[in-house]
């Protein structure tokens, strides 16, 4: 079917559409909030797909989950209380498990059918929710944090989904607002922050409203993940005042932390010298994110 003009109508890249040999498709449905559908690849394992965008594949999601959770884990001592918003399929609660000094991982995810498939199609990612430090709320992430006490998280992931659908409040400043209070003095956020190549306009509003929200460091850091539109994704790193945090150099590295490259299966993409790497920005980043 490739080459009808609808696969090349997708708002967030429009003109432009990724494709990967379907083997077989394994499951598909329709939650309250969008179309899921898993199916195996030939190249790339299974395949979750939520309407119509790719959100993980068995062989890429490594460098996606390890990388939005260890950036910011490992940029400051000791996370202890962390939350989660979005990730239903549970692969950063796995990231966030290799590390011993977290004592609650709450996750809010708003669709249960993401969790109930990815239960069954993806056990290496859904054995996250094994963990007993974990604590599900399935519901919508500005409700849960509009509710959150202020001052609570040492972290928070929004591993979210791209702005259009059930995340689209996820990119504006009231959520960030939210976020921010959430979070204790010296506090950090990472939210999944698009592609350079694609998402100009995106990042840079995403970045001045940050600016504003956390009155800490705002950087931008980038990672290769070869299924989604343009072959990389990046994150927003926030800090909020109180304690300085320099994202650029991991003060908690992982490989200091016992047993957390194994924990039951080896880290595949992380490592001290990508998270200094992620930091460093193509020359018309730098000048259309204002980062010089
Ligand atoms: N780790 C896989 C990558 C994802 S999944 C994003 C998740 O965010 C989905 O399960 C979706 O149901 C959830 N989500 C969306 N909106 C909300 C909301 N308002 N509250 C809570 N959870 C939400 C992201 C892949 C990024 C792809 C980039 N192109």
């Amino acid at each position: 079917k490739a080459g009808k003009v609808q696969y090349y109508n997708n708002p967030m890249w429009p003109g432009e559409a990724h494709s990967l040999k379907v083997e077989k498709v394994l499951y598909q449905g329709k939650s309250p909030y969008q179309e899921v559908l898993v199916f195996e690849s030939a190249t790339y394992g299974k395949v979750l797909v939520l309407d119509g965008i790719v959100q993980l594949t068995d062989k890429d999601e490594c460098a996606y989950q390890e990388m939005i959770a260890h950036l910011p884990l490992c940029s400051i001592p000791s996370p202890k209380t962390v939350l989660v918003i979005g990730g239903g399929d549970g692969g950063v609660l796995r990231e966030i498990a290799r590390h011993k000094s977290v004592e609650v991982i709450e996750i809010c995810e708003i669709d249960k059918l993401v969790i109930d498939v990815c239960k069954e199609f993806f056990p290496d990612l859904s054995i996250g929710f094994d963990d007993p430090r974990v604590r599900l709320h399935v519901g919508d992430a500005v409700e849960y944090l509009r509710n959150a006490p202020e001052g609570k998280y040492d972290a928070i992931i929004v591993d979210s989904s791209d702005p259009i659908g059930p995340a689209q409040e996820l990119v504006e400043k009231p959520f960030f607002d939210m976020i921010a209070r959430a979070l204790r003095p010296g506090g950090v956020l990472c939210n999944q922050a698009e592609s350079m190549w694609l998402h100009t306009h995106l990042i840079q509003d995403m970045l001045s409203i940050c600016r504003e929200s956390f009155k800490g460091s705002v950087r931008y850091a980038w990672t290769s993940v070869p299924t989604y539109p343009s072959g990389v994704i990046g994150f927003l790193l926030c800090s909020k005042d109180g304690l300085p945090v320099d994202f650029t150099n991991p003060i908690n590295p992982i490989e200091k932390l016992e047993g957390a490259t194994s924990a039951g299966r080896e880290i595949k993409f992380y490592n001290s010298e990508m998270h200094k790497a992620a930091f460093a920005l193509p020359t018309f980043a730098k000048r259309e994110l204002a980062t010089v």
